[in-house]
């Protein structure tokens, strides 16, 4: 289809792994993210008229909103905001590590709600609209060292459902994605070496691929626009909780 997606975090792993799913639907795709020459790979791959970038850093406003711009300017409207972007820096609480918590608070909540007050207007001028947003399993479940983590995906779980019911009547459909573990650089932003290693070992020999939760993506982007899917939970079959 022809639907004008802007994915934040669409550098690496799941966010990467969905414009190319998308782009291969026909979507058209503004992507940002930091790092911009691997956004500009991907751009280059399906060509200017279908996927455009900009560098984008989710905790600052103006450059959530530089991006959103960007998709009228270049195509005329937002069909689909897909808030992507997210850290995962776990520790225990004792450990004290205030500026991570304040990392992921900065890019996995409000990063999120600076996509939301983008998109907002426009889908609501356009009568309709959808917003994806990355969650968790850890929206739902916490375990000792992801405390903070859990605690930014479940506040997600809150502003995306106030959002379903405040904007049902604007046709606005919302959709939390909230996998286990996937094969991404997620691990990276780990601090502690010993709890990287182990994160990144189970994420490489369990994980679910990028391209399954992209997949999923899709589906809820393909539905009928009456139909909301407004989350899927997935799972490797071999994570328990
Ligand atoms: O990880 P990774 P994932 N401004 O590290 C971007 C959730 N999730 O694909 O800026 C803008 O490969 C970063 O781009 P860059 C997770 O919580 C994952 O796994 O260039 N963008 C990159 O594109 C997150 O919400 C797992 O560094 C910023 C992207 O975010 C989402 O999946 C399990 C940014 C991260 O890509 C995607 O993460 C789960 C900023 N300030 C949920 N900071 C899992 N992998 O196991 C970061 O339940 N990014």
């Amino acid at each position: 289809k022809d639907k004008v997606v802007v994915i934040t975090g669409a550098s690496s792993g799941i966010g990467a792994a969905t414009v190319s799913v998308l782009a291969q639907a026909g979507a058209k795709l503004v992507i940002g993210a930091r790092r911009e020459e691997r956004l500009q790979e991907l751009a280059t791959k399906f060509g200017a008229a279908q996927v455009v970038f900009q560098k984008t850093d989710v905790t600052d406003k103006a450059s959530v909103q530089a991006l959103v711009d960007l998709a009228v300017t270049k195509f005329g409207r937002v069909d689909v905001l897909y808030n992507n972007a997210g850290l995962m820096p776990i520790s225990e609480l004792a450990e004290l590590k205030v500026d991570e918590w304040e990392r992921m608070i900065d890019v996995n909540i409000k990063g999120v709600l600076y996509g939301i007050a983008a998109v907002l207007p426009i889908m609501i001028k356009q009568n309709g609209g959808q917003v994806i947003t990355t969650d968790s399993v850890a929206g739902h479940v916490v375990h000792p060292g992801t405390a903070v983590y859990a605690g930014t995906k479940y506040a997600i779980q809150a502003i995306m459902d106030g959002l379903r019911q405040e904007q049902a009547a604007h046709h606005i459909r919302t959709t939390m994605i909230s996998p286990g573990a996937v094969n991404t650089e997620l691990f990276s932003t780990i601090t502690d070496p010993t709890r990287r290693a182990a994160v990144e070992k189970d994420e490489k020999e369990n994980g679910l691929a990028a391209e399954d939760v992209a997949n999923a993506v899709l589906y809820a982007i393909d539905q009928p626009e009456n139909v909301g899917i407004n989350e899927i939970l997935m799972r490797p079959v071999s994570q328990v909780r």
